[in-house]
C-alpha cells in the first residue's frame, strides 16, 4: 500500500526532481524481493487452496469393468494424492491405477509415487510421469491408510496419505 502511494503521488505532483525519482525508485528495489516472495508462496501454496481440496474428496468412480472390478485412478505428486478419499465396499474388487504426475528430475524420489495399504498387502509404485495398477478385494469394513514412503519425508507426510474407506 505504501509503494502505491508513492506511485499515485509522483503520478500525480508531475514535478519530478531526479531526488525524487531516486526516491520512488528505491523504493520499488527494496519492495521487489517482498513481491517475488508473496508470487512465490502464492504458487508453493497452490495446490493446497480449500478449492482442491473439496475437488480432491470427490471419490472418482467408473462403471465396472469385466475382470478388473472398479477401477479408480488416482493421481499423486508432492503435493499428495487425488483423490484423497477412496470409497470401497466388502467384497467388490477394486483396480486402484496410480499416475505420478511429475517428472524423473525430482530430486525427492525422481518422480516415482507409491500407493501402499499395509492391511491389504497393497503396494504400488508408479514410474515418472506413468501409471502402474493394482486390484485387490477388501474383506473387511473399517478406514485404512494409503501412503507413499517414497518423497518427501515418507509416510510420515501428511499431505502423502489417504483414506480408503470400506463400508459393508
Ligand atoms: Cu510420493
Amino acid at each position: 500500500m505504501y509503494l502505491l502511494e508513492q506511485v499515485l503521488y509522483y503520478l500525480m505532483k508531475g514535478k519530478k526532481t531526479k531526488r525524487r525519482q531516486r526516491g520512488l525508485l528505491d523504493a520499488l528495489k527494496a519492495a521487489l524481493p517482498l513481491i517475488l516472495f508473496i508470487i512465490f508462496l502464492g504458487w508453493l501454496l497452490w495446490p493446497q487452496t480449500p478449492q482442491s481440496y473439496s475437488q480432491s474428496q470427490i471419490t472418482s468412480q467408473s462403471p465396472a469393468q469385466s475382470g478388473a472390478g472398479r477401477v479408480v485412478e488416482v493421481q499423486a505428486d508432492m503435493a499428495g494424492f487425488r483423490p484423497n478419499i477412496i470409497r470401497a465396499r466388502v467384497g467388490e474388487k477394486l483396480t486402484v491405477r496410480l499416475v505420478s504426475l511429475d517428472n524423473e528430475y525430482h530430486v525427492d524420489g525422481g518422480g516415482k509415487h507409491q500407493f501402499a495399504i499395509d492391511e491389504m498387502g497393497v503396494n504400488i509404485v508408479a514410474p515418472p510421469l506413468g501409471a502402474s495398477e493394482a486390484s485387490f478385494t477388501p474383506t473387511q469394513a473399517g478406514t485404512y491408510v494409503f501412503y507413499c514412503d517414497i518423497c518427501c519425508g515418507g509416510r510420515n507426510n501428511p499431505s502423502m496419505r489417504g483414506q480408503l474407506i470400506v463400508e459393508s
